[in-house]
């Protein structure tokens, strides 16, 4: 009895804490909005989180962060348990339809001694919003502020921030080298750290396909059987394609599968003949040239094709988009291309889906709901502007992952470009080749894998990279500079060694 009167009356812990500063902190991308209080919030064994529990999705983001929390600290804190008498200090996620927190992924950090609140409207605002909480959680605790607790101080203040691009998207090349599912978990995991919703699927090409196609099977027994330079290639099975999605969809990122037609398509014409439009006998390729393929656009059959590989494709995402190709269909004649291009829409918009193709589809009569990734024809990405189109930036020149970042790049082609990462980072997607930005979706950093076979050498590609690209596409230009980017992102070490990531330690950054 004397013991339940105490808990009662229980003091509140006052703690002393150095004097913060929250807007000194490491974020990437960069806050629109961050205001410090300079006091500090005790995340120890006495912190619990609650969330918003009638709305769906609130649940699994508070338990997200608490498995973060634990993998970070060690610190095992209870999600949504109630009646936990020891409880110091609360972080509160919150559904909120009463703030306005500026669109669909919004949200609101307010962080005081004894709480934490998040406000967002959507449970994909609060996925990131505890992205930037986990950025701000210090990598080591505080073992004097109390006498015997461990204490990870986090800094007071108010964070207000939303995206400045609705599309933060980066591809994956899984057909020139096949990468497991394993591989793109991990690609997942850090493409949501920095805040990152897209990620794009390039499942065919000329050296392979790699997604199973139930109805026309030889696609991947045939033309998922090899790769670039001859190794044994590989393919996923519409349940690991499943898998993939249900992981992108944890993490608030939408999966764009991309058959790309009517070029790049020698795997799926080895496995099928009779798509075939070049008029020489095929077999399966490893090397790495491009623009040599096409189906054959005048027959029937290859549209029949199509439309069994897009009925099940859209079957089995949930995600608004199909991305058909369309790029670098040098032996199509232009006419063909055209009647190609204009026909498979119509059965990508049968599927309830809508279209993206990288820019030549511009040249086609298409609809100004289909999309245009503008990756190296300025022209093309006019002309999808002139059709009230939006447009995906991803101009080779410098948003391309697979180039090199200089001339002693161990991985990595140049044809475009050598892109160091101060290249990477400092250019204006906003307003880059005069493409106005309301016809900007958003941004998309392209990884081809050419060069690349491995998780490893895809790191090396991606990462820094791709970390910059989180900050040009979420953050507006007034917000960014190249050199408090470069500190931010020197003090990202911690972070990506902890998740094994094997970057590419550029001499332009003072690693931490
Ligand atoms: C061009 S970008 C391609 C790809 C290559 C890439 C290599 C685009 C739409 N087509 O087929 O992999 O360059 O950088």
């Amino acid at each position: 009895i004397i013991f339940m009167a105490c808990s009662k009356q229980k003091k509140e812990r006052v703690i002393n804490f150095p004097k913060t500063d929250l807007s000194l902190e490491n974020f990437i991308p960069k806050p629109l909005q961050v205001i410090p209080s300079n006091n500090g919030f005790a995340l120890d064994k006495y912190t619990a989180i609650y969330t918003s529990k009638n709305v769906e999705g609130f649940d699994e983001v508070g338990k997200f962060l608490a498995k973060k929390i634990k993998a970070k600290t060690n610190l095992d804190v209870q999600v949504n348990v109630n009646d936990l008498p020891s409880i110091e200090t609360v972080i509160y996620i919150n559904q909120s339809d009463s703030i306005n927190v500026g669109g669909k992924e919004g949200y609101q950090l307010h962080i005081t001694q004894d709480s934490i609140i998040l406000n967002s409207n959507t449970a994909a605002g609060s996925f990131r919003g505890i992205q930037t909480l986990r950025q701000i959680i210090p990598e080591t605790s505080n073992d004097t502020l109390v006498a015997g607790t461990k204490i990870w101080t986090i800094p007071t203040g108010k964070i207000i921030d939303n995206p400045q691009f609705e599309y933060r998207g980066s591809m994956l090349d899984v057909a020139r080298h096949f990468f497991s599912v394993e591989d793109v978990k991990k690609y997942i995991d850090i493409l949501a750290y920095y805040k990152y919703n897209v990620l794009h699927l390039h499942l065919s090409d000329d050296q392979g396909w790699r997604l199973e196609i139930k109805s026309w099977p030889k696609l991947t027994e045939i033309g998922g059987s090899t790769e670039v330079g001859g190794e044994s290639g590989g393919f996923y099975t519409q349940e690991d394609y499943t898998e993939i999605i249900d992981y992108a969809a944890k993490h608030h990122i939408t999966v764009i599968p991309e058959i790309d037609m009517p070029g790049h398509t020698n795997a799926a014409s080895v496995s099928y003949p009779i798509l075939n439009g070049n008029g020489r006998k095929l077999e399966l390729y490893q090397g790495t040239e491009v623009g040599f393929s096409t189906f054959n656009t005048r027959k029937d059959t290859v549209y029949t094709f199509i439309d069994d590989v897009i009925r099940e494709i859209a079957a089995l995402t949930p995600g608004p988009y199909i991305h058909i190709g369309g790029d670098e269909s040098h032996v199509t004649k232009k006419p063909d291309y055209i009647y190609f291009v204009n026909k498979v829409e119509k059965i990508v918009q049968k599927y309830n889906k809508r279209m993206i193709g990288w820019d030549e589809v511009a040249t086609a009569d298409i609809d100004s709901t289909s999309i245009a990734q503008f990756w190296a024809s300025k022209k093309n990405a006019q002309a999808a502007v002139d059709k009230g189109m939006k447009i995906i930036m991803s101009p080779a020149k410098k948003a391309y992952l697979d180039m090199k970042y200089d001339t002693l790049s161990k991985h990595g082609l140049h044809w475009a470009a050598y892109i160091p990462v101060d290249t990477a980072y400092i250019w204006t997607p906003e307003s880059y080749e005069g493409i106005p930005i309301k016809n900007i979706l958003g941004l998309e950093a392209p990884l081809w894998s050419e060069t690349i076979s491995n998780i490893e050498e895809l790191e090396y590609l991606a990462f820094p990279r791709a970390i910059g690209y989180s900050e040009l596409s979420w953050t507006t230009q007034e917000n960014r500079d190249w050199e408090n980017y470069k500190v931010r992102l020197a003090n990202q070490t911690p972070f990506l060694d902890r998740m094994n990531v094997k970057y590419y330690p550029s001499k332009l950054i003072d690693w931490k």
